[in-house]
């Protein structure tokens, strides 16, 4: 039992991962409802439907699924990036560890997958966990594991080599699970452990996300030594009527400031922020909080709300994100995946699902009430051919196509001038709480006082087909509000996907700024935009049927009463980095 100092070899590999598969397919292995295995689809030879829609710059495996980010960390210069993968298909199963490398978060080299199945303790599945790096650059994963009595535990896994910067090998030692579910726990909910941070009261310090019947639960865990861990009374946190809470994230952030703080930081000046993926919805929500040290307690400030009202890093496909602290440029990263909106026989058939949402740095705002994110430097590396417009007025139901580049592949940031708010419509307070609803309802078509204003995205020539990302102003009872949209309705002539409308509001004082700012990362099949200079951010994977590669158009749009202004827009191609293309051994 046990895998110390075991030499990785591509066919043990593959061996394991056959048994493993056929081992679970024996005993089809249905867990939770997010977690259906379609064995039909397993294995499958893919008839790829268009490559050309295949994301180009987002991190992705060359083919295959991806899922949860899992485990990303600096080390020794690197940056390490695992994440759920299934290496025989591109739909849920089989799931492993797979492992890349990057120097700069963009480009990436594929090693041998980390962590797979070979243990009792993780037999039937390495699913979600997070690395922590001990002092003296110690590097350690806690992973949950799925055993063959189908309990989720968690487990540990060191790297077997410590001078090899790659950390090719890891290591479970016999001792796993370290963390089993006790008496209390449900044993089919408890995964997904955090980084651990280490408390004033000198121990290590983690949660576990869980639910007791519809309560989500952050359970929390202390060790001293990094491999005894006791469960502790209570909670970190917990809310009711929610469902289970997957994917945890408990970190710092400065309350002033956009330097990221190491995941053990705390007192004055330093605020604290939880994240739970919530599998009932499978969307997440966040809090800003006070953490008590003394009682191992966090209380969201009254300003955040724990339920489905509550703030969200992202209003639209991005689900199981994790952040880690970037030493090397003192900031904290969110990864997040964004999984396709097919349907699992068109993943089949595409031979490819899910990204990554490109990597973003995050702080807290200076309102101390939200986070703000914003793609990390180094993605500008990849900005090629440069178009400006400069002063442009949208007069009411105009457009303005950006020619001269092409915007399959692009990166676009625009700002809005909104010279006056007369003709703002009333907002209706039934949507305060659910925006999307209020952008289903108001769509690109629909007519307003200030906006819809926007970009067309991913269009064809005529317009016919396209992705609307755009702003509408409203006029509240004492303020007014801003709606940011994504309205992918008209995105492709084909039926078989889903094309939700996505949105948040963006607070914004516009009475004081008149200006309002779009960006807008877009790769073939993935529209991610940030609005308000990164306060509002909505991700939509959509798969035009037209308006691909050189046939995909970007237009300006204002379907309001009132003009408004294009200040500026810059819009850069973007080229391709190095993705994975091959396993590094
Ligand atoms: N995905 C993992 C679980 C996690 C879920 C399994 C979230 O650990 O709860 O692939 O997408």
């Amino acid at each position: 039992m046990g895998s110390p100092n075991r030499v990785w070899t591509a066919w043990l590999f593959v061996a394991c991962a056959h048994w493993c598969f056929c081992s679970m397919a024996r005993n089809k292995m249905f867990v939770e409802p997010s977690h259906v295995v379609y064995e039909e689809l397993q294995s499958v030879s893919p008839a790829l439907v268009n490559d050309e829609l295949k994301p180009r710059y987002h991190f992705r495996p060359p083919r295959n699924w991806l899922n949860d980010p899992n485990g990303p960390m600096y080390y020794k210069g690197i940056y390490h990036f695992f994440y759920q993968y299934n290496p025989y298909g591109s739909v849920w199963g089989n799931i492993v560890w797979a492992h890349s490398i990057s120097t700069d978060l963009i480009n990436w080299k594929a090693l041998a997958p980390a962590i797979y199945p070979s243990e009792p303790f993780d037999i039937y599945g390495c699913w979600s966990g997070s690395a922590t790096v001990l002092p003296g650059d110690k590097p350690v994963i806690l992973y949950t594991g799925v055993d063959p009595e189908q309990r989720q535990v968690q487990n540990i896994a060191f790297p077997a080599n410590l001078s090899d910067p790659y950390l090719r090998e890891w290591t479970k030692p016999d001792y796993n699970p370290v963390i089993p579910p006790e008496l209390g726990v449900n044993a089919s909910a408890f995964r997904d452990p955090t980084t651990a941070w280490y408390a004033p009261n000198k121990h290590w310090t983690l949660v576990v996300g869980s639910k007791r019947d519809r309560r989500g639960m952050a359970i929390l865990y202390r060790s001293k030594d990094f491999v005894h861990w006791i469960k502790a009374k209570h909670p970190l946190h917990s809310f009711k009527d929610i469902g289970m809470w997957e994917c945890p994230d408990f970190f710092p952030v400065a309350a002033k400031g956009r330097q990221g703080l190491e995941t053990s930081e705390y007192g004055d000046g330093v605020k604290h922020v939880l994240k739970v993926s919530l599998d009932a919805t499978r969307y997440e929500y966040y809090t800003v909080g006070k953490y008590y040290h003394h009682m191992d307690k966090y209380v969201p400030d009254v300003t955040s709300s724990d339920d489905h009202t509550g703030l969200r890093y992202d209003y639209g496909n991005f689900y199981a994100s994790k952040t880690f602290y970037d030493p090397a440029k003192k900031r904290r990263i969110l990864w997040g995946w964004a999984n396709e909106s097919d349907s699992a026989y068109t993943d089949k058939d595409k031979g490819w699902a899910g990204v990554q949402a490109i990597p973003r740095s995050l702080w807290l705002d200076d309102s101390g009430r939200q986070l703000v994110q914003w793609p990390i430097e180094e993605f500008e590396t990849l900005r090629d051919k440069h178009i400006i417009v400069k002063n442009k007025n949208i007069p009411s139901g105009g457009f303005l196509e950006v020619q001269d580049i092409q915007t399959a592949q692009a990166d676009v940031e625009v700002t809005f001038d909104v010279a006056s708010l007369e003709k703002a419509e009333v907002f209706d307070p039934y949507y305060v709480d659910d925006a999307q609803a209020f952008c289903a309802k108001k769509t690109a078509e629909t007519k307003g006082g200030v906006g819809p204003f926007g970009l067309l995205v991913l269009a064809s020539a005529n317009r016919e087909e396209r992705t609307a990302v755009f702003f509408r102003i409203f006029k509240a009872q004492s303020k007014y509000m801003v709606l940011m949209c994504h309205d992918p309705t008209r995105s492709s002539k084909r039926e078989s996907t889903y094309k939700p409308t996505f949105a948040g509001f963006v607070d914004i004082d516009i009475t004081k700024t008149r200006k309002i700012s779009l960006r807008s990362l877009i790769d073939h099949s993935v529209v991610e935009s940030f609005g308000g200079g990164g306060k509002t951010c909505i991700t939509s994977r959509v798969y035009p049927s037209v308006a691909i590669g050189e046939n995909a158009h970007l237009f300006v749009f204002n379907n309001g009463a009132q003009d408004v202004k294009v200040s500026e827009l810059n819009a850069w191609e973007i080229t391709e980095p190095e993705m994975n293309d091959e396993i590094i051994y």
